[in-house]
């Protein structure tokens, strides 16, 4: 069998974020050699360089959304280099920058899908459910938003990415580690049903039963797609983020959870994002997402 291809796409932008600084992810991960470290796995990695789009002009919300413009923007150059990398059969990898690029990723992902005749699953690693609107948003800020674009509840700019209208719908989701939803967005959620294994879910289940839960029901026709939101982690082990949220996965659950995931052999793309390095010591943050997406593609703590 050929080695995996993996295609690392760096997206520098804090455009939709409350914070600036996650810019600087894909250096960082770079830093941290996560390009070696998946080589060293056995896969073939080409790293594509960064996507380019507008700078961060730091302004505050118009009609509840600040720099939708320039989201948009960012997100046509993700969506492109994501259906790219996809038609030649090649793993993307994004190296964010912040969550609101999943809404370009997400939606290739999803026109793949259709186009080849797979089903799709996405997990959502977060704290945050990412689903407001400009009526429920307190900040403006896209990054909080882009689940809620990909289900066709957006502005006409980011929910058209991709030309399918809705990108995807609400069941494709399974979100885990969630603890911070605001509270008209807790009210989207139910509304729209999305599958939510929040902190509570984890404490009282287990991260194994809840794997084994968000997993269930894929076959060999899913295309898996993983958006790491790396403030899923417990700030304790993971300070570099912007939006830090306490009671999140420690060490031992967030790598049961990967290898979880690896297990099913069924994973066809990620997004690495809201890593802020401005926030961070000592590159530590990123060291720590590198080894948790070792764990991804197969490192394993087992013996047998
Ligand atoms: N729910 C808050 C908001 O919409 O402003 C915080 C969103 C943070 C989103 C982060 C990165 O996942
Ligand atoms: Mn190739
Ligand atoms: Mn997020
Ligand atoms: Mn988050």
């Amino acid at each position: 069998m050929s080695k995996q291809s993996i295609s690392l796409i760096g997206v520098p932008t804090d455009i939709g974020a409350g914070h600036r600084g996650a810019s600087m992810g894909p250096e960082a991960l770079r830093v941290a050699r996560l390009g070696e470290k998946l080589t060293r796995r056995g896969l073939q990695v080409h790293d594509r360089g960064n996507l380019v789009g507008p700078l961060n002009p730091w302004q505050p919300p118009t009609d509840g959304y600040r720099h939708l413009a320039e989201v948009a923007a960012w997100n046509q150059a993700v969506f492109t280099a994501v259906q790219t990398e996809l038609a030649a059969g090649h793993l993307p990898i994004m190296l964010g920058g912040d969550h609101c690029l999943a809404i370009g990723s997400i939606a290739a992902v999803a026109a793949h899908c259709r186009a080849q005749g797979k089903s799709l699953r996405v997990l959502w690693l977060d704290a945050h459910s990412d689903f407001n609107t400009a009526l429920a948003t307190p900040s403006g800020n896209i990054h909080g938003m882009p689940v809620a674009c990909l289900c066709g509840n957006g502005p006409r700019e980011l929910v058209q990415i991709g030309g399918h209208v809705p990108a995807t719908s609400p069941d494709v989701f399974r979100q885990i580690g969630i603890r911070s939803v605001d509270d008209i967005e807790k009210q989207l959620i139910r509304d729209a049903q999305v599958q939510v294994f929040d902190m509570r879910h984890i404490d009282e289940n287990g991260m194994k039963r809840t794997m084994e839960l968000a997993l269930s029901g894929m076959d060999e026709d899913t295309h898996l797609h993983v958006s790491f939101d790396v403030d899923f982690l417990d700030p304790t082990i993971a300070p570099g983020v912007g939006t830090t949220v306490r009671g999140g996965p420690n060490y031992r659950e967030a790598q049961l959870c990967m290898e979880m995931i690896a297990d099913t052999g069924r994973l066809g793309s990620l997004d690495i994002v809201e890593l802020n390095p401005a926030y961070d010591k000592r590159n530590q943050t990123a060291k720590l997402a590198v080894d948790l997406v070792e764990s991804l593609f197969g490192k394993s703590t087992l013996i047998h």
